[in-house]
């Protein structure tokens, strides 16, 4: 079983994730990492912390000489801005400056929830934890589990649809045509003229001390049909993803392929035709193997019955707006019980861009998760065979 597990703290010395159970065998570079973390520090509407830092992965243990062996992979991220937290942050006894401590929580964070289940009156203890600067650890799990999914020609990527009430609308673009625009995008989107229309909002959102939110959405091409199960409901790749996904700061809704639209519409309007051909049109490119079998439309998104179906995996992650804001919020302090009004200097405006990267990520984990269950995990000589196997089975089929 591929898992992972990550620690660190958002102003502490480093964030650490060790994976274990991913397959020896695999190539994997830094650069492979280095680059998804460099794609969810941009972004448009970006707060000061990202001047600080400058993310790159060091690898402790699990790859020699650009391969991975098969012992647990432990990943670290050093926290630039941890020289500027050290007395705030120490880990040694009676060095506290209680005036520091932070007791105002903040409307739509984990301060006051977690300061109470925790038994905390500095709710710094939840803040830091809590803080999306954890996920900089998950996007390199995400990036060293599109190493492995690269070898099988399974390719994850993301771009932003919208950003408030601002929505983008590359309907007319291919899969490739996407990543290629996203790729070059400040907001990651695609929609060149949205964008425009995106930047005024986030300026707009900027200039009153607000912050906004939107919706990426993320892409897995090259899936094989047969990923995920139908027999119990923890098996379902839908619900795993799903369950994935939520668990980003900031994700309140999670869409696999038209989702709520089906929910308003004929199902005659909803559910995928399916077609045969043995040798797939050129057209499909991109869609994973699946013996033959296709669609030309693809509101699924990729998954019928929990189970891959061989179309693109197509999920929509939408992120509320960042609840550290200028604009102040009524609140009530943890230790005098006083009302004040909630509000914080340095924080991003709109972090979707960067969101959507971790989205991406965490799609690759269960990707790859999904993909060592099925075709086994110990060596990649070994994944290969029975992968091989398998189209040859679907082939035959
Ligand atoms: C965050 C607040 C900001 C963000 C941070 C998430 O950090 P700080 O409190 O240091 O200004 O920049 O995000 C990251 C550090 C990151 O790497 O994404 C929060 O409160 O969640």
């Amino acid at each position: 079983m591929l898992r992972y597990q990550t620690a660190g703290e958002s102003h502490g010395p480093q964030l650490t994730a060790i994976v274990s159970g991913f397959p020896a065998g695999v190539p994997v570079a830094p650069e492979d990492i280095n680059r998804d973390l460099a794609r969810r520090q941009k972004g448009y509407g970006r707060g000061g912390r990202m001047n600080i830092e400058k993310d790159r992965v060091q690898f402790l243990s699990g790859i020699r000489f650009g391969l991975s062996i098969g012992s647990p992979i432990t990943l670290v991220i050093p926290n630039l801005d941890f020289q500027n937290w050290q007395d705030v942050m120490s880990p040694l006894p009676a060095s506290e400056d209680i005036s520091r401590r932070v007791t105002r929580p903040r409307p739509g964070h984990a301060d006051l929830p977690g300061a109470l289940k925790y038994g905390h009156k500095d709710a710094r203890n939840i803040l830091e934890r809590s803080s999306a600067r954890e996920t900089a650890a998950r996007v390199a799990v995400g990036a060293l589990c599109k190493t492995l999914l690269k070898q099988f020609n399974i390719d994850v990527f993301s771009h932003v649809i919208r950003i408030a009430d601002v929505q983008a609308k590359p309907d007319s673009l291919s899969f490739d045509e996407i990543k290629q625009a996203a790729s070059v995008s400040d907001l990651s989107c695609a929609d060149v003229n949205a964008s425009q229309r995106m930047k005024k909002k986030i300026d707009e959102a900027k200039a009153k001390g607000d912050t906004v939110g939107g919706v990426a959405e993320i892409i897995a091409m090259g899936v094989p049909v047969g990923l995920g199960g139908v027999m119990n409901w923890e098996e379902r790749l839908d619900g795993i993803l799903a369950g994935a996904i939520m668990s980003i700061p900031s994700v309140k809704g999670v869409e696999i392929g038209i989702g709520f639209t089906a929910a308003g519409i004929f199902g005659s309007l909803v559910h995928d035709e399916i077609f045969y051909a043995p040798t797939k049109p050129k057209a499909l490119n991109g869609h994973g193997p699946s013996g033959g079998f296709y669609r030309k439309t693809n509101n699924a998104g990729g998954i019928e019955g929990g189970i891959s179906n061989g179309e693109p995996v197509v999920i929509h992650a939408a992120f509320k707006p960042i609840p550290t804001m200028m604009t102040p919020k009524r609140s009530v302090d943890l230790v005098t019980k006083e009302p004040f009004d909630a509000s914080k200097e340095r924080s991003d405006v709109c972090a979707v861009p960067a969101a959507a990267v971790v989205a991406e990520a965490m799609t690759a984990f269960i990707l790859a998760q999904a993909f060592i269950a099925k075709f086994g995990g110990d060596s990649m000589g070994e994944m290969k065979k029975n992968y091989d196997s398998y189209i040859q089975y679907l082939k035959r089929y």
